[in-house]
């Protein structure tokens, strides 16, 4: 007798383990054999739904990585895997104890772990798990907050697009074309050879990733001259509003886990770093390297702008963030990573149109936290139908829901589990 078909929650937990590897979950056998950080946080909040133990170890590898200034890099690589460009001889820290990138990610992990505290609050081993990894967010905190803000407007600046983790989003096209690389700087891409081109960025974006990197090995990864030498710096909006969000959450866990982390006046300073990002527009990036002057507002959009929602909206940034989310970026299958009606819109080509899982759980959580159920419900109800009907891709056509990128993607069967397992109230 054929065995009946299994539930959607039963396949995101199956490949969620298909994808383990004992300390850390590799985000897709297809193309990244590393721990990614914002991958891994994703990740720990479907284990809440698994092991909550696991979720705790998986972060705990994620900050085993942490860099002597604070910063979690965004790859912590694996010994022996070569299989994947650029590693760790291009960053110039093969030879250290833990062989990691230099620059971040969005720092998801605090949100991540106060998930995992609520799955199973009075397990004492989890507790102690968690308090470690809560003192080395707490030092990551403080590096974003310290070292990542020169512009004293409390929202984060990026060095790289790399760090946003929507990497060839049309945002960043006008900071990169700002300078021109040498040719030397070209590394040789891995990519293309596990993936359709037509969805992958650009040679003269990866000739602009592979300079930031250069560069920055060259600086011996000094945090102050990162940040005083990078041709690419510019506060961007989405990092900011989860960093703003991860505050809170850290603050949290030091009431819950009796652990001296988070300071209030750095939370309130992070959440007046994104209002400071607030245009008529809707929310924009900064860049705090344009030609015409320090400070200048990117005026390219993108589903980035609809992340503030994760902070406490007024009544006018709430209503302006529904109009974006409700003129710009409604789609067969929501939501595209750029309006479809921009020039610069390919509904294929990774973070200029495709519909992202992560981006969708950020949204659906920014809704719920706002009391804007309804919404919040439906978008919910939409990726929980496109990963139901097209498995755990990478990311997915806008228009037909086709799915692209890589394929058996972990953080897309995390997030669906964590929003079946904790459905919008
Ligand atoms: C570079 C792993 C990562 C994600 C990013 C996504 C992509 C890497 C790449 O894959 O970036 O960090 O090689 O393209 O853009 O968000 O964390 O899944």
């Amino acid at each position: 007798m054929p065995s009946p078909p299994s539930s959607l929650a039963e396949r995101c937990r199956a490949q969620l383990r298909e994808n383990d590897r004992g300390p850390f979950t590799i985000p897709s056998v297809h193309l990244y054999p590393h721990a990614w950080g914002w991958d891994s946080a994703f990740c720990a909040l479907g284990y809440a739904h698994i092991d909550p133990r696991r979720g705790a170890a998986e972060l705990g590898y994620l900050v085993e990585a942490q860099r002597p200034c604070g910063l979690v890099p965004h790859i912590r690589f694996s010994p022996g895997e070569t299989d994947y460009a650029p590693g760790p001889e291009v960053y110039g820290t093969a030879g250290d104890p833990v062989p990691a990138s230099t620059i971040t990610q969005p720092p998801i992990a605090a949100i991540a772990a106060r998930v995992l505290l609520e799955a199973a609050p009075t397990d004492d081993e989890l507790r102690a798990q968690l308090r470690d990894v809560a003192l080395s967010l707490e030092r990551w905190h403080a590096h974003l907050a310290r070292r990542r803000d020169p512009a004293g407007t409390g929202a984060v600046a990026i060095v790289h697009p790399w760090e946003s983790g929507m990497d060839n989003a049309p945002r960043w096209d006008r900071a990169l074309a700002e300078w021109e690389p040498p040719p030397e700087a070209a590394f040789a891409r891995r990519d293309e050879h596990r993936a359709d081109p037509a969805e992958r960025p650009h040679a003269h974006q990866y000739l602009r990733y592979g300079d930031l990197v250069r560069r920055f090995r060259e600086t011996r990864h000094d945090p102050a001259r990162l940040v005083r030498e990078s041709p690419f710096l510019v506060e961007d909006v989405s990092f900011s509003a989860l960093f703003a969000w991860a505050e809170r959450e850290l603050l949290a866990l030091r009431d819950a886990l009796d652990v001296d982390v988070g300071c209030p006046e750095r939370t309130a300073r992070a959440v007046a770093g994104v209002r400071s990002l607030r245009t008529s527009a809707g929310f924009r990036d900064r860049d705090l390297r344009a030609a015409e002057g320090n400070g200048a507002v990117v005026e390219a959009p993108g589903v980035f702008e609809l992340t503030p929602l994760c902070l406490d909206l007024d009544d006018d940034e709430l209503a302006l963030v529904l109009r974006r989310l409700d003129e710009a970026y409604d789609a067969p299958h929501p939501l595209p990573s750029l309006p479809v009606d921009d020039d610069r819109f390919e509904p294929r080509r990774y973070w200029r149109g495709p519909t992202w899982v992560n981006v969708n759980w950020v949204v659906i959580r920014g809704l719920e936290r706002n009391g804007e159920l309804a919404r919040a419900r439906r978008l919910a109800r939409q990726t929980l139908s496109l990963v139901d009907e097209h498995g755990f891709s990478e990311h997915y056509h806008p228009e037909s829901g086709a799915p692209g990128g890589a394929a058996a993607f972990s953080w897309s069967a995390a997030l669906a589990l964590d929003l079946l397992e904790r459905p919008v109230a």
